[in-house]
């Protein structure tokens, strides 16, 4: 795991407050946590002593918090709190368009690309998520679920297929269809890891977390309303511990994934396919779009590269070229 710093990525937010003498009712702070769920400005915080979940607020209004953070806590109430600090990190996942960014959490080793037969995926919101998933150093899995609709089943796997032959670990799966069976399956992918499973809405997400966290209770749709509604159930980001270590985030279902704060090396970086050939162009400073004697238009001219995966290359550098660096 890289300790590489994410660009655009807060840093502390200060030192942790001192205790107060004489202070009895809060001989423990600052406490140390982790941040579990974010509504807002308000987030969850699990103390590591045990005890009750806080609801906790930041101090000071530019702090930037994220799930998956480990802060240092002062308790207000035996409910209550305020975050005080935050650890450095290791990684932050989020999303970015021109104007804004969004985090999706910190602190991450895999990212768990969660796909099902039905509803239709889309293919653009997957190569977002495995170009994010490089660009930050996180381990992508493509996870295929619902194999029990047998209808939609052939034209799914055809779909996947293409990204295993890119070198992608893909896993199919049934989450309500073949229960054991997937716990089985996912059980030591996930363990001692902190897996963010991401996906739009009503691919299984949160059928998984319920199948995989006891007592983790997370809501799911009812499926003749989950199918083409557009709507999502899960509302928050949520971290859950493991039984067997590690962590499985759940997070609400996207339908547009921007990556405008990569820089055209990283994006370049993050596409399999391309890295053999990086260096193979006439010019040092390429940008692979209509420059000749270009290696990588070479190879899509010769069917080697997906005119698609170009596409989405070329689709992905417009779009950080939006950004005002
Ligand atoms: N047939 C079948 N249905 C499934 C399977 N896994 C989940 N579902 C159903 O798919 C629907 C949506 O599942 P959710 O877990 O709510 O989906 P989600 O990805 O969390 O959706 P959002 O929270 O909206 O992002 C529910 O009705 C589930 O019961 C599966 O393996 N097979
Ligand atoms: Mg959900
Ligand atoms: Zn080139």
């Amino acid at each position: 795991m890289s300790s590489r710093a994410v660009r655009g990525a807060p840093r502390r937010t200060g030192p942790a407050a001192t205790q107060r003498g004489g202070d009895h009712d809060r001989i423990e702070d600052p406490g140390k946590g982790r941040v579990i769920a974010a509504h807002g400005r308000h987030y969850v915080v699990q103390p590591d002593r045990g005890g009750s979940l806080l609801q906790c607020f930041p101090r000071g209004k530019k702090s930037e918090v994220a799930v998956g953070d480990r802060v240092s806590f002062e308790a207000t109430s035996a409910d209550q709190g305020v975050i005080v600090a935050t650890d450095a990190r290791r990684n932050l996942l989020f999303r970015s368009d021109q104007f804004k960014s969004k985090r999706f959490a910190a602190n991450l080793d895999q990212l768990l690309i969660v796909l099902a037969t039905e509803p239709h995926f889309s293919e653009d919101l997957l190569g977002r998520a495995l170009v994010a998933a490089e660009a930050h150093q996180l381990e992508p899995v493509v996870l295929l679920n619902k194999a029990d609709l047998l209808d939609a089943l052939p034209l799914a796997r055809k779909r996947v297929a293409f990204y295993a032959a890119l070198g992608y670990r893909v896993v199919e799966v049934s989450a309500t269809g073949a229960a054991d069976a997937t716990h089985a399956t996912l059980t030591p992918l996930l363990a001692h890891r902190a897996t963010l499973l991401l996906g739009q809405s009503g691919m299984g997400k949160s059928t998984l977390v319920n199948l995989l966290v006891p007592h983790a209770n997370a809501a799911t749709r009812d499926i003749s309303s989950a199918l083409n509604s557009g709507r999502h159930t899960t509302t928050f980001t949520r971290w859950y511990a493991l039984p067997n270590g590690g962590a499985l985030i759940d997070s609400p279902g996207f339908q547009e994934f921007g990556l405008y704060h990569l820089t055209e090396g990283q994006l370049e970086r993050a596409f399999p396919e391309f890295r053999p050939l990086l260096g193979g162009c006439r010019f040092y400073n390429c940008h692979h779009l209509h420059e000749p004697g270009c290696a990588i238009l070479d190879a899509v001219a010769q069917g080697h590269i997906a005119p698609a995966r170009h596409a989405l290359y070329a689709q992905l550098l417009h779009e950080a070229s939006q950004v005002v660096r």
